[in-house]
């Protein structure tokens, strides 16, 4: 049946052959048993869950090696040209039950395990999850990653191997408390050391000319980069990349004179500065972290990333002069654009270029992807600072910039239009702008959807879009349906092949055959029973997570993010108190029962989304324990949000917030996890909530607010926030609960400032959007109660949005900006 919701997908297998099947069942288990003993060191009778993790999941790798090799064998012997996707951030969560999905091995390692007397389930329990990203922009890594390898793009990542991935977010006393992520402290099972693959990197000393001018840097300082690499699988096992991530070592990891003369914590200073490197993930989500270290961190693998495609390209093809012809390297977002520095030091001083061939090559090589036009998140860094650690790099910049300038400067360019070009900004004490450097230094600029490409050229670029015309385009982002749906939701995976065939799983566009389905009296309700079910596991898990026991006939109306007030999160908290002081106005009114569901981490340092944690946690703990509301109304926050439990709550989502203020979520990719997922959207005219709109029709889609060409200028110019709360009755009863104490009536002033905040200079247009989200909340009731045109909406949205597919963002990326044949 279609109810089994943990059962994961894994594909029809072709053969029939019972016997075939039961002989791979036989010889996995053997396998699992054998890693068992002689990897993991174990007896089968006392293993423990963790053990068994590690065991299948050393077996399932050796599967994959032979593909691996084969797949580079392949790469290099036809010469393709390799994608080297450069990103601080991977986000890719759970690994096990991906692998094997993509192999196809799911129920042969559910039955091996099983004659062991293990569950599958269980042992995927065990895997922690790879947190190393923020939010958005590292779960694209992730997913692209996967795409890649799915439909044959020869690609690497390179990243950091930060031993802590983002903290762990406990909720105590409703507040964000850190402690620190530790996913490699039982060991890393997928990972190989490449003990063989390092590079030492620079930082700091002085820049000299030889006799022929040639400069020559003088690091003060080399820390070694070694190489970890993790297999990414594609789907059904055809292709696997790489996942190449650098862990910063000591090259002197020891002084031993200070050993022996006693100072043993001193003898290892530099060890414990040379590895800070990669210790620990920046928990920033949109905002540069400004810090040292930080700039260590980006130059490091910046660099080791460059000395690793070039050492492979002399390699395969001997001439550093075709490097552009067979590698393309992409900078997600500013964070790797130190690179473009990089690579010209690394042609010009090293491999001998003269500056204009180094320069076309280094132009033709890089592209850069642009997430965010937020002020806060560009990266800038003081020229002292990079004069300081990267001497020669700074030189660099500055011989681009000047040629960078001149050339507008002969184009007619006026000084305004260079001072806003100019790679340095003069205005806030002289910064290296990075956007500008990447965006300089490569041939294709992308946003990551068409509204915030179309922002990019009229507000930060547009100026260097004048100057240096044609290099931007859209990329809208996409999501892999692998994860997000076959394995997420195998029970609708199931109902969606048993009603139109098994080729969607190959082809993501065949799930435009499940619209002449929508209207379907049994589909609509086999597609609600599997909403049903889903909403039972998520039940259960929020009940052990929190304690509270949600009612899975309720609507779940669901915001899961990255904490931010221009994701208004707050707007979302304020509908709740409005709904709480509805019902308790007329608790005998028809009312159809609710449940908020809130996740997401704050960055440790932002005061302002940790208060509006605390805020959600506080409404949700009056609310859920108030009588006249029990059984209709309930909130829960679930802490530690990650990939995994994304994973669990999206299935079991009716409603979907998309609600930032419109021009500021570049681009959202949970939108499209839910929309896939059968989710009804309420959001605003922003990011690809525009593109997910056009494609599944306003009809199926709540959309409210101000649009982005109305709320830019509303937010430079201001305007008045009381006046708006003085004219809805509504809105003025809810900021006066929260600002009087309601909700913290231990502390009743706890919010106070936050609602006087808003009424003074409200940035993000929540008090400006209230009444029109209220709207639009009131219209999702009402379809609600109409469950016939209710599910015909969800069913068409998981019918349209085949195209958010990360696939056909790959094949857009390898079309028009890598130049690359798509196999
Ligand atoms: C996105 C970031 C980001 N945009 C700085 N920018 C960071 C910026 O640690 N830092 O310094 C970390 C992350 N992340 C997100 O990218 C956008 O907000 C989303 O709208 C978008 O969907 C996602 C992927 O493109």
């Amino acid at each position: 049946g279609h109810g089994d919701v943990r059962r994961p997908w894994g594909f029809q297998r072709v053969t029939d052959d019972s016997v075939t099947v039961e002989a791979e069942v036989v010889a996995l288990r053997q396998a699992v048993l054998n890693k068992l003993m002689y990897e993991v060191g174990g007896r089968d009778e006392r293993a423990s869950p963790r053990d068994w993790f590690l065991a299948a999941t050393l077996a399932v790798r050796d599967r994959i090696v032979d593909r691996w090799r084969a797949s580079n064998d392949e790469a290099a012997a036809q010469g393709h040209k390799q994608v080297c996707y450069l990103s601080m951030e991977f986000l890719i969560g759970r690994l096990l039950s991906d692998a094997l999905g993509n192999l196809g091995l799911t129920d042969t390692m559910r039955q091996a395990l099983d004659g062991l007397g293990v569950e599958l389930e269980e042992t995927f329990a065990q895997e922690p999850d790879a947190a190393l990203g923020n939010g958005g922009l590292g779960r694209l890594a992730a997913c692209f990653m996967e795409s890649m390898a799915s439909i044959g793009v020869p690609a690497i990542g390179y990243g950091i191997r930060y031993e802590h991935g983002l903290f762990r977010q406990l909720i105590q006393d409703g507040r964000q408390r850190e402690v620190p992520e530790d996913w490699l402290s039982l060991g890393n099972p997928w990972e190989f050391e490449r003990a063989g693959i390092g590079y030492d990197i620079g930082f700091g000393g002085y820049v000299t000319a030889d006799g022929d001018a040639r400069m020559v840097w003088h690091p003060g300082e080399t820390v070694r980069a070694i190489a970890y690499d993790t297999p990414v699988v594609g789907w059904r096992g055809q292709w696997v990349n790489t996942l190449r991530l650098w862990s910063a070592r000591a090259t002197d990891p020891l002084h031993l004179d200070a050993f022996n003369s006693g100072d043993h914590v001193g003898a290892q200073a530099n060890r414990v500065r040379a590895e800070a490197i990669s210790r620990v993930l920046y928990p920033g989500d949109e905002s540069a972290a400004g810090q040292e270290l930080r700039l260590r961190q980006e130059y490091f693998f910046a660099s080791a990333s460059l000395h690793d495609l070039i050492r492979r390209h002399l390699r395969l093809h001997g001439d550093i002069l075709t490097l552009a012809e067979k590698t393309s390297v992409q900078l997600n977002d500013t964070h790797p654009a130190i690179g473009v520095a990089e690579l010209m030091r690394l042609l010009v001083d090293v491999h001998g270029l003269d500056w204009e061939q180094a320069w076309e090559i280094s132009r033709a090589t890089f592209s850069y992807t642009n997430h965010t036009l937020m002020p806060e998140a560009l990266e800038s860094w003081p020229v002292p600072l990079m004069e300081r650690l990267l001497p020669r790099n700074m030189q660099i910049i500055y011989l681009i910039n000047a040629r960078h300038l001149e050339a507008a400067r002969a184009h007619g360019a006026t000084d305004t239009q260079l001072s806003a070009i100019s790679l340095i900004d003069e205005q806030h004490g002289r910064r290296v702008r990075m956007g500008h450097l990447a965006f300089a230094g490569s041939h294709k600029i992308n946003g990551v959807s068409a509204l915030h490409t179309g922002l990019m050229k009229t507000t930060v670029f547009a100026e260097l879009d004048r100057a240096l015309p044609g290099r931007i385009c859209n990329k809208t982002n996409g999501i892999t349906f692998r994860r997000w749906l076959m394995r997420a939701n195998p029970a609708l995976t199931r109902l969606i092949v048993d009603t139109i065939g098994p080729r969607v799983l190959d082809d993501a566009e065949r799930l435009a055959d499940l619209a002449p389905h929508a209207r379907d009296a049994a589909f609509q309700q086999a597609f609600a029973r599997q909403r049903r079910t889903a909403k039972e596991h998520l039940a259960k898990v929020v009940r052990e997570r929190i304690g509270v026991t949600l009612n899975p006939d309720a609507l779940f109306d669901v915001q899961i993010k990255r904490i931010h007030e221009y994701k208004r999160q707050l707007l979302n908290i304020l509908h709740t108190v409005a709904l709480y002081n509805a019902m308790r106005a007329r608790p005998m009114a028809p009312w159809a029962p609710q449940v908020k569901i809130f996740a997401g981490k704050a960055a440790p340092s932002y005061h302002q989304a940790k208060l509006i944690i605390r805020l959600a946690n506080d409404v949700s703990r009056v609310i859920n324990s108030d009588p006249t509301v029990r059984g209709l109304l309930q909130v829960a926050f679930l802490p530690n949000y990650n990939v995994t439990l994304a994973e669990s709550i999206i299935p079991a989502a009716d409603l979907s917030e998309q609600i930032s203020t419109a021009g500021l979520e570049a681009s959202g990719t949970g939108n499209m996890k839910f929309a896939l997922n059968g989710a009804i959207t309420i959001g605003t005219l922003d990011g690809a909530n525009v593109e997910i709109s056009e494609r599944v029709g306003l009809e199926n889609i709540f959309i409210f607010g101000l649009k982005a060409h109305q709320a830019g200028p509303m937010r430079r110019d201001g305007f008045d926030a009381r006046a708006v709360v003085e004219a809805s009755p509504d809105l003025g009863a809810v900021l006066d609960a929260i600002s009087n104490g309601v909700f913290s009536p231990e502390e009743p002033d706890r919010y106070r400032g936050l609602v006087e905040g808003l009424l003074a200079h409200d940035h993000f247009l929540v008090t400006a959007d209230f009444d029109s989200y209220v709207a639009a909340q009131r219209q999702v009731m009402g379809r609600w109660a109409r469950p016939v045109e209710w599910w015909r909406s969800a069913v068409l949205n998981t019918a349209n949005v085949a195209w958010f597919s990360s696939d056909r963002t790959i094949r857009e990326y390898a079309d028009e900006v890598w130049d690359l044949p798509v196999r």
